[in-house]
């Protein structure tokens, strides 16, 4: 292949490296027992659907997976809903765990190791690009014009950023960018983040995903190898060291953001804790959601059970069950119960004289008759007892809830159980 059609078509020649190991801690309760990338999300999907949904899009076919933390959901997700690429296409989804290779029983120690660990297989696809992505945000992204912007440049490495509010920036990565969109500092998780010049409620942060050519990330990663003084991570040691070395470029989000028809708001959201994740999935019911769940152009595939219609029951007692601004997925059944500004996954049961308002359901909840529950995400499977109220009484919410500062209550079987006992 001439070098002029691999610039017409980089994706083809890259592979996409997902990072899938972390737990995502601030999700509390609802990463004790899957990782934060296969926490559900948007009435259909995971969190990790919509990296792996870009890349697809985006025409790239090879994709790793390396997982870590309680990774049998997120395991089990991929090899229902992402099997499909086939080999004989030159395609595949490589779900890439922890401690199975190099040294045995050795666990990835950084974001880096975790590539380092895996080499001989990229190697073996010999991808010329690889794409370093994070299994955990919520955005849409053509990643083929950050390639062409990384080819074009001839950086080291390129870093997807994008502007976040002051007050947040200190869990990323921060950066500042010279008029040729160099990155001329970058600091991890900074106490004090430094704002854009301009701007002083935001900052440039990384969004975690990075652009190499494989040959030299394969040469600098075995360097970080070998080096005692290194946590093996991208965050800490492999980009900042980049950085210093003068030819890491900024590719700003906006640029290759999937826009909603008509918006220009470049919607990007690491729904890393509860109040973030409640927020951005009661979003979606808004009038006009920053993310547009239904542009066909841009599809964000996944793994979804086969299930009947969602249905709504006039019950016997003449109680109506409706859904207003909500989402209902498939498979549920909203009985003589009212459902506002909500966003049910599949096979919700919601009982007569029920009421949800801002509540976000995981799959196969089922609330009992006259609970009364608003601002609330509930756990996959709880059982609701009948009567339950939640997000009137924020002192008694905290003692039997996860409350968050916020005020928006997880709810989990343990804590049903235990108001029980
Ligand atoms: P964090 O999100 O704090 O910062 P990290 O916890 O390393 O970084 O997670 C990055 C990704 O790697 C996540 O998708 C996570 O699931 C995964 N991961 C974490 N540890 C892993 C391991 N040992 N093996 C495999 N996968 C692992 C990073 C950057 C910041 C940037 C933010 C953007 O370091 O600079 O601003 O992402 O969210
Ligand atoms: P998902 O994240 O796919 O919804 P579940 O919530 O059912 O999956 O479970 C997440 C993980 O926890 C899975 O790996 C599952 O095997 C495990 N798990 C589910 N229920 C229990 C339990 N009661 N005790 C221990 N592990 C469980």
């Amino acid at each position: 292949m001439s070098s002029e059609t691999r610039l017409h078509y980089p994706s083809r020649n890259a592979m996409a490296f997902i990072l899938a190991g972390g737990r995502g801690s601030r999700l509390k309760e609802l990463t004790d027992r899957r990782a934060k990338p296969a926490v559900y999300f948007g009435g259909k999907s995971r969190i990790i659907d919509f990296a792996l949904s870009n890349a697809l899009n985006s025409g790239i076919r090879r994709i790793g997976v390396a997982t870590q933390y309680k990774a049998h959901s997120l395991i089990r997700h991929l090899q229902r809903g992402w099997s499909f690429l086939r080999a004989e296409r030159n395609e595949g989804l490589d779900i890439l765990p922890a401690s199975q290779r190099v040294e045995e029983g050795q666990w990835y120690m950084g974001t880096a190791d975790a590539v380092t660990q895996n080499l001989d297989i990229i190697e073996g696809y010999d991808p010329e690009y690889i794409l370093i992505l994070a299994g955990d945000h919520i955005y849409k992204q053509d990643y083929q014009v950050m390639l062409e912007e990384h080819i074009d440049s001839g950086a080291d490495v390129t870093v997807g950023c994008v502007a976040v509010p002051l007050s947040e920036a200190s869990a990323f990565g921060v950066m500042q960018v010279d008029e040729s969109g160099r990155i001329s500092d970058f600091i991890e998780k900074p106490a004090d983040p430094p704002p854009m010049p301009g701007d002083p409620d935001h900052a440039l942060a990384s969004m975690g995903i990075y652009v190499f050519k494989t040959a030299f990330l394969t040469e600098i990663l075995k360097a970080d190898a070998a080096n005692p003084d290194s946590s093996h991570d991208f965050g800490k040691d492999i980009i900042p060291a980049l950085v210093a070395r003068g030819n890491a470029l900024a590719h700003e989000f906006s640029k290759s953001c999937v826009f909603r028809p008509g918006s220009s708001v470049a919607y990007w959201r690491d729904v890393g804790t509860i109040d973030a994740f409640w927020q951005a999935n009661i979003d979606l019911t808004n009038f006009e959601p920053e993310l547009d769940l239904y542009d066909r152009s841009w599809p964000i595939w996944t793994y979804a059970e086969i299930t009947p219609p969602a249905k709504f029951i006039h019950d016997e007692e003449d109680r109506r069950g409706s859904a207003t601004s909500s989402l209902i997925a498939g498979g549920c059944i909203i009985s003589g119960s009212q459902v506002d500004q909500s966003l049910l996954f599949s096979n919700v049961r919601s009982h007569s004289y029920s009421r949800l308002s801002r509540v976000v359901a995981l799959p196969e909840v089922e609330i009992g008759r006259r609970a009364d529950l608003r601002n609330v995400v509930i756990d996959r499977a709880v059982r609701i007892p009948p009567g339950l109220v939640v997000g009137h009484d924020p002192e008694l919410d905290a003692k039997r809830f996860r409350r968050s500062e916020g005020g928006v209550c997880l709810i989990t079987q343990p804590m049903i159980d235990a108001l029980e006992d």
